[in-house]
């Protein structure tokens, strides 16, 4: 039986669906760096009907625009969730200046934008990319009860040590990243995360540091499923998480996490 509170968007996950995009049309709006507070504007992706959905604020890494993370923005978006993808204020910025963005990111897409009728504000995730995905280590540590759940992409950060993170928090590295190498930034991210009630480290067998501008479709099915069981609390996907299915595992490198889920 699902949790109280659980939400259940979409079909029950199986071992094949979790890998493809979901079943929700996705429509997008564009925010507009004049109406943006705190960010740099960016674009929304969202189901095309309904609403209750959970929301994610994600951050582009070093250099990059918002634009690079359409194929993983509407991927999520197709499985029932309201993604602002930012850009930020500078594509220079730092990773703690790009989690304090994800924040504002935040205010601006529960309080303002024009889809906050359709989620949730007391369901919130933040994510991002490399520098943005040390950011959301940042915004995880700081963004209060406002953020239930974290999902850090090739996760860059000068800063090694994330014990102060009380949110469920999953890290996806990527195997063969020579920029955000896993031994000295997301292994050693996850191993530091002993706040957190729910962890997990999943490594992309073979895959680069542009994995989330890539899209591949292991890093969709364990984000997705971390964001249904902890933003959704749909337990329908600890059976996802924990163990994961052999079509998943199969393209990982590693996975470790805190089962059961
Ligand atoms: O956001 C990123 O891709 C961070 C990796 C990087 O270029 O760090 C070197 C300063
Ligand atoms: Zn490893």
């Amino acid at each position: 039986a699902p949790a109280a509170n659980a939400v259940e968007n979409g079909p029950a996950p199986t071992a094949t669906n979790i890998l493809a995009n979901g079943t929700y049309g996705v429509s997008t709006t564009s925010v507009s760096s004049l109406s943006a507070s705190g960010f740099g504007g960016g674009e929304i992706y969202y189901p095309s009907t309904g609403s209750g959905y959970g929301a994610v604020v994600f951050s582009p890494g070093f250099t990059a625009r918002a634009s690079q993370y359409s194929g993983l923005a509407r991927r999520v978006a197709s499985h029932g969730f309201v993604v602002l993808v930012i850009d930020t204020n500078s594509t220079l910025d730092q990773p703690d200046s790009r989690g304090r963005q994800i924040l504002a990111g935040v205010d601006y897409l529960t309080e303002r934008s024009s889809v906050r009728t359709r989620l949730d504000a007391s369901r919130v995730a933040v994510a991002g990319h490399s520098m943005g995905g040390g950011g959301t280590l940042y915004a995880a540590e700081n963004g209060g009860s406002n953020v239930k759940a974290a999902v850090a992409l090739q996760p860059w950060h000068t800063d090694k040590t994330w014990s102060g993170i009380d949110i469920p928090t999953m890290i996806i590295g990527a195997e063969s990243d020579t920029i955000a190498a896993v031994g000295s930034h997301a292994e050693r991210f996850y191993a530091t995360l002993t706040g957190a009630p729910e962890r997990a480290y999943a490594e992309l067998d073979n895959e680069s540091h542009l994995a989330a501008n890539t899209n591949p479709n292991d890093q969709g099915a364990v984000m997705i499923s971390w964001l249904k069981r902890y933003l959704d609390t749909d337990t329908r996907y600890s059976s996802i998480l924990c163990p994961l299915p052999s079509t998943v595992s199969s393209q990982l490198s590693e996975y470790r996490n805190t089962c059961p889920a």
